[in-house]
């Protein structure tokens, strides 16, 4: 593999690549690296490589002529494979290093100053790359990066045992922790002293034991610390066994009627709709979560809930079932399916000991709100911190919806967590408990 890079700061290339893996791999001929500097192609007196912008501002761009010239001798004829460095660039990922390695000839090219001419671009380069949102003083120490990580996908570069069966299992998971020597390291950490051991599993010396606890490391680390990365991994039947089962099928959503607020500020109890009651039943069913709970004081409102309930699953379970006679096996299984996810209760309180009951464990309480104050002792989350925290989490969750003008924080300490607001585009934020409530789980939870 040949790497060419076109700086006008060779001085910052050479040295960098004379020790480790890559500089053993350029003493062995597995890579070779050579620097073309603009500075060689010019012809005036000052040998200059930089010139004015047009339209003004602070800085210079780089001098065409020379770039061009330089860039041409590094690619040869056909061109090689030309990258820029820039922020502007696609970011890097570890598959486009992957696939560059396959390329025999790359060509990178740093800009100085403000940049680059954009004809340059558009005439000289085949692909723009960025190694980060960050801005560096030129293009080199990301030349730098391409060529140690390229350069690891070489063979003979990397020691044999080195990486790859691991790294391609592992891919897209953040590594596990590594240990060595001694067993136990004392230490104090901001005047806290710290005696910390080395994991008992890793001295088990049952390998197999010691690999499934490595790779459950990764997962509960990237669902913790990257969930970017989390939500595209494809996990496997092992994988999935050591973690808690899908977070939606175990949240719950609950409609509060009461403790709720009025427009004055006053806690009152709502009224029940039949808007609300059918379409968060058909939201819960499309994001395929647990239940859904309508909670209120008022018997009367409970009974037309499971009244309507009851007829709108009827319905679905008919319709579900091809219009096929009342009464057949899979209307009935059908219905009593979907009368487990409409459920009524007089207050959250009995919501929490129901699913405290049913799970064994108490729910993991969840608020919502369109006030940014309200709930001040339960932390805020967005959607996605949300999901990574309960993903790991093993209660089920329970997610609190109010009617009316809110939730009557203050009379609901079992709340831990509050979903910030769903923020519309302009300043009048109405939306209805079921266009939030469908908002809320599409972001958890929609794909
Ligand atoms: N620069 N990823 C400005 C970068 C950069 C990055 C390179 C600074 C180009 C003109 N390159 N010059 N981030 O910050 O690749």
């Amino acid at each position: 593999m040949k790497f060419s890079v076109v700086t006008i700061l060779p001085e910052l290339i050479e040295p960098a690549l004379t020790a480790g893996v890559v500089g053993r791999a350029r003493e062995a001929g597995t890579i070779t690296v050579e620097t073309v500097n603009p500075r060689d192609f010019t012809t005036d007196r000052h040998r200059s490589v930089d010139d004015n912008p047009y339209g003004g501002g602070p800085g210079m761009v780089m001098k065409v002529e020379p770039l061009l010239a330089a860039i041409g001798k590094a690619a040869g004829d056909p061109p090689a494979h030309r990258i820029f460095l820039s922020p502007a660039g696609t970011p890097l990922t570890q598959a486009r290093v992957k696939a560059l390695a396959a390329l025999p000839h790359l060509v990178l090219v740093c800009g100085r100053y403000e940049g680059i001419d954009q004809r340059v671009v558009e005439l000289a380069i085949d692909e723009e790359l960025s190694i980060g949102d960050y801005v560096l003083s030129g293009g080199e120490l990301g030349a730098l990066v391409i060529i140690d990580a390229v350069s690891r996908f070489i063979p003979g570069v990397l020691g044999e045992a080195t990486s790859t069966d691991d790294e391609s299992h592992a891919a897209g998971m953040l590594e596990y922790p590594q240990y060595t020597r001694p067993p136990t390291l004392t230490g104090t950490k901001n005047g806290e002293p710290l005696e910390l051991t080395v994991p008992a599993v890793l001295s088990s010396g049952n390998h197999a034991v010691i690999a499934a606890w490595r790779r459950s490391q990764s997962i509960l680390r990237t669902a913790q610390r990257r969930p970017d990365l989390f939500a595209k991994a494809t996990l496997s039947k092992a994988d999935r066994k050591g973690l808690p089962p899908s977070l939606r099928e175990r949240t719950h959503l609950a409609l509060v009627h009461h403790p709720c607020t009025d427009r004055t500020g006053k806690i009152v109890t709502t009224s029940l709709t039949n808007f609300d009651i059918h379409d968060l039943a058909r939201s819960t069913m499309t994001y395929g979560l647990a239940a859904y709970h309508i909670v209120t004081p008022i018997t009367a409102h409970r009974e037309k809930a499971a009244h309507i309930a009851t007829l709108w699953l009827e319905d679905e379970a008919n319709r579900e079932a091809g219009g096929a006679p009342r009464k057949s096996k899979a209307t009935e299984a059908s219905r009593a399916n979907a009368l487990r996810l409409v459920r009524t209760a007089d207050s959250v309180e009995a919501v929490l000991a129901e699913l405290t009951a049913e799970y064994g464990t108490e729910p993991f309480v969840v608020g919502t709100s369109a006030r940014p104050e309200s709930f001040p002792s339960a932390p805020r989350r967005s959607p996605s911190e949300l999901l990574a925290e309960a993903s790991l989490d093993p209660r089920p969750m329970l997610l609190l919806l109010g009617t009316g003008w809110g939730l009557a924080d203050a009379l609901i300490p079992s709340v831990s967590r509050v979903l910030a607001p769903i923020e519309g585009a302009s300043d009048w934020n109405h939306l209805s408990v079921r266009s939030a409530g469908a908002i809320l789980l599409d972001r958890l939870f929609g794909r």
